[in-house]
């Protein structure tokens, strides 16, 4: 027989302590790093996302799955190891942590896997840069089973997560939709517009707004009486890093195009647009992705400190 024996996962000694405190401690993902980013820029990015945690007054938690053990808050050795350009890591989404645990794997997180982590170490508030959603239809078809998962973890776990809206890359309607028959109550931060990831607005109205942190972390509060879902905390990238519209447009055909060819699936759809937007937009992509992850750990830092109050 199969027992279950001691706890998932592996705090380290900083992040346990802060837990423990109830003091503000923001969770960070680890597939933005290892497939989202190229090496090299994804160690700048790892380092200045815990500095900018930090300088807000929180404790970072970057999580991975290491040789087997859920890690919430890793050394800077284990930070290089993710990052490293030969690192190999799988991309894990929840219904890969049990395999990764099981069988001794390491990979990063998603959205999905970091949320659930978070939760299960005790951490409420969780900063990203786009949130996964519903991808479009291949041509020829008129519906996608390709749903992320961070979607349906969204709905059952009770954390804050801050990004910078949907991928502009997936289907943003569809993923509001989503998002509102799992009742996960969505917020825009200091605007009207939802935002979508390398650009500022998509559009779309957001249900609700809020215009400081205390209000955020008072609407998470609120929902927590009605429901065991968490909350989307949508904040645009910063104005100055947005990738100029048209240039977006193209390079997003461009992309879309590239997987259909390719015949691109699953979870790889995600790092190979990213991927292709980072080569073709000449590093302008790649600025804005950095500039908007930052400014969620900054944003999601100061929820967190509004938390523990
Ligand atoms: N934010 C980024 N870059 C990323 C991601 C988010 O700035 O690469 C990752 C997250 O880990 C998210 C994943 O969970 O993209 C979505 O993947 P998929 O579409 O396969 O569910
Ligand atoms: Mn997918």
């Amino acid at each position: 027989m199969i027992r279950k024996s001691h706890s998932p996962l592996s705090m380290s000694p900083e992040v346990a302590d802060a837990v423990a405190d109830h003091a503000p401690v923001v969770a960070l993902e680890s597939t933005l790093l290892s497939h989202g980013l190229p090496p090299g820029r994804n160690l700048e990015v790892a380092r200045r996302l815990e500095r900018t945690v930090r300088d807000a007054g929180a404790v970072p938690a970057t999580i991975a799955v290491l040789d087997g053990v859920p890690r919430v808050g890793l050394t800077s050795a284990e930070l290089e190891r993710v990052c490293a350009p030969d690192a190999g890591l799988d991309k894990l989404s929840l219904r890969d942590l049990g395999p990764a645990v099981a069988l001794r794997g390491s990979g990063a997180t998603t959205v999905a896997s970091t949320a659930a982590l978070a939760h299960a170490a005790g951490i409420a508030v969780f900063a990203t840069g786009g949130l996964g959603g519903v991808h479009h239809p291949l041509p020829g078809a008129d519906v996608t089973w390709d749903v992320s998962a961070d979607l349906g973890t969204l709905a059952r776990t009770g954390v804050v997560v801050v990004c910078s809206g949907m991928k502009s890359i997936l289907d943003i309607p569809a993923t509001l939709e989503v998002l509102e028959t799992h009742s996960v109550p969505v917020l825009g931060y200091r605007t009207d517009d939802f935002p979508a990831f390398y650009l500022s607005a998509s559009g779309l109205p957001v249900p609700h707004r809020v215009d400081d942190p205390a209000r955020a972390a008072a609407v998470f509060a609120a929902h927590r009486d009605f429901s065991d879902s968490g909350v989307l905390l949508a904040n645009p990238v910063p104005a100055e890093h947005e990738l100029d519209r048209a240039t977006h447009d193209r390079l997003l055909a461009e992309g879309l195009e590239l997987v259909r060819k390719r015949g691109i699936s699953g979870s790889d759809v995600t790092p190979v647009l990213l991927e292709h937007f980072h080569t073709a937009s000449g590093g302008a992509s790649l600025d804005a992705n950095e500039a908007l992850v930052l400014s969620n750990a900054d944003l999601a830092a100061r929820v967190a400190s509004e938390l523990a109050r």
